[in-house]
């Protein structure tokens, strides 16, 4: 036998008058217990009041724009014959921030895991913010939240089961407020315009990646496993490696420069600078040629803004770091102004701060143009992903002797793997040819670095 209950807003803290800004289920609908009914904000964040039992709605006792506290009855249920959760109020949904963390928004600059702190969580409750998983979409690094789509909680839900990016949806809620038809007609819209070709309302036309939702596998079926959560530093920057990767026409330029020289001296310098307790690597002298390189080519040291290419007068350098908790990307300012010995110390000391987890979020911003060297490791070349905003990236591989033609012979050359990726927008094939050739003959022939 089945009794008609009034389902009512449980504690929801310190607000007592909330608005109703979204009706999860009408009339008719069967819902689970705990399944979310509507959704209210506050100005400060927004969260869902789901179903204290399992039955049918009856009745809705409340419509948008009401103003709800705890003991408002939201409906009438007729509540299924063993409700499960019927004398518990249930808990309210974790509560989401207007604007979900944007991972390292502070820090426009670096791609690369920023250990700054995201966004400020919600007030509403204690329970934790929404985090930006891998797998979902992500929102501008850099955007305000003013700028940020406007969605409750359930709706972000929906379109990250759905694989669809907020962005790319025009709300047709109060606000602009994006709804779950909203999200459906989006996908419909996709759907029906083919992958690549679908233009989402209110994107320009070919937005939106279209691809499949992210599959769900239940893996212990297969084996044991054991689910490790990614490191803070993993999350902000593999959300920043994907946005970086899916939205910037990355090509890569591979070249060899002969560092037979370059790593004599290196040596030399080493011997002579043991007192100093300096160690003069080649990540110093790449840095030294990278700024001549920069000076000769200003678009590589430039960022896209809009329709404009902002060319930068500075010559900060950052350097991708490895450290137990993931990559971190610390900038050398003013590396212009600085000399090889000076580079080294103070990559040496920034590699450890970064390694120590002390690096503060203004340490890794503003960087000009980035170097990821895997030298000291391995590999003969790879593709790095450029560290938005910049337009470049170079990516160093182990040297190694090699066997070059000298015109009359083959001679064994220290020959050091040179990948530049660059962002096609701003550069072109020709001329990232020309920077990373140029690059190679400074590394062969440190001399031409004063000229
Ligand atoms: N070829 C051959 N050997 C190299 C080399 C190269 N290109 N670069 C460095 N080495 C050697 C050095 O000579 C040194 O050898 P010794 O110990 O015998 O002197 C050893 O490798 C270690 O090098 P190093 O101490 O000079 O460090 P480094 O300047 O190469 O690197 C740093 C510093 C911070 C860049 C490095 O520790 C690091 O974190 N690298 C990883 C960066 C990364 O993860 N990039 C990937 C980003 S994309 O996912």
């Amino acid at each position: 036998m089945s009794d008609v209950i009034e389902v009512k807003v449980p504690d929801i803290g310190d607000f007592s008058e909330v608005e109703i800004i979204e009706l999860l289920v009408a009339p008719g609908d069967t819902v689970k217990a705990e399944q979310s009914l509507i959704t209210v904000e506050s100005d400060k964040a927004s969260m869902e009041i789901p179903s204290s039992a399992a039955g049918v709605v009856k009745a809705l006792k409340v419509k948008v724009g009401d103003k709800v506290g705890e003991g408002s009855v939201i409906l009438e249920l007729e509540a299924a014959a063993e409700p499960a959760a019927a004398a518990k109020p249930a808990e309210p949904a974790a509560p989401a921030a207007p604007a979900p963390a944007p991972a390292a928004a502070a820090q426009p600059a670096a791609p690369a895991a920023a250990p700054a702190p995201a966004a400020a969580p919600a007030v509403m409750a204690s329970a934790p913010v929404e985090h930006t998983s891998p797998t979902a979409s992500y929102p501008e690094v850099d955007a305000s939240a003013k700028n940020l789509p406007h969605a409750s909680p359930s709706v972000r839900k929906f379109a990250r089961e759905l694989g669809v990016d907020l962005r790319l949806v025009q709300g047709s809620g109060a606000k602009q407020r994006i709804t779950q038809d909203d999200v459906r007609s989006y996908v419909k819209q996709a759907l029906a315009g083919g992958a690549g070709t679908a233009a989402a309302p209110g994107a320009a036309a070919g937005g939106g990646l279209n691809v499949l939702a992210w599959p769900k596998v239940d893996f212990a079926k297969f084996g044991p496993i054991q689910a490790k959560p990614l490191s803070r530093i993993k999350k902000i920057s593999g959300a920043n490696l994907h946005r970086n990767w899916v939205m910037i026409p990355h090509v890569t330029n591979n070249e060899a420069a002969d560092i037979t020289e370059l790593e004599a001296l290196r040596v030399q310098l080493n011997k002579e600078n043991q007192k100093s307790g300096i160690k003069v690597t080649m990540l110093a002298f790449l840095i030294k040629a990278v700024v001549a390189a920069l000076k000769k080519f200003p678009e590589f040291n430039a960022s896209l803004d809009g329709d404009e290419l902002i060319l930068k007068q500075y010559y900060h350098i950052g350097f991708a770091a490895d450290t137990p908790n993931g990559l971190v990307v610390p900038v050398i300012r003013d590396a212009d102004r600085k000399g090889v010995l000076e580079l080294a110390a103070e990559t040496s000391e920034l590699a450890g701060q970064a390694r120590d987890g002390k690096l503060s979020p203004a340490q890794m911003q503003g960087g000009c143009f980035s170097i990821s060297s895997l030298g000291g490791i391995g590999g003969t070349t790879f593709t790095p992903i450029i560290n938005a905003p910049e337009v470049a990236i170079l990516g160093v591989s182990r040297s190694t002797h090699q066997p070059v033609w000298d015109g009359q012979a083959f001679q064994p050359r220290l020959m050091l793997p040179l990948s530049l990726s660059y962002d096609h927008r701003v550069i072109d094939g020709a001329a990232a040819a020309r920077f990373n050739a140029y690059l190679a003959g400074l590394l062969a022939d440190f001399r031409r670095i004063i000229l």
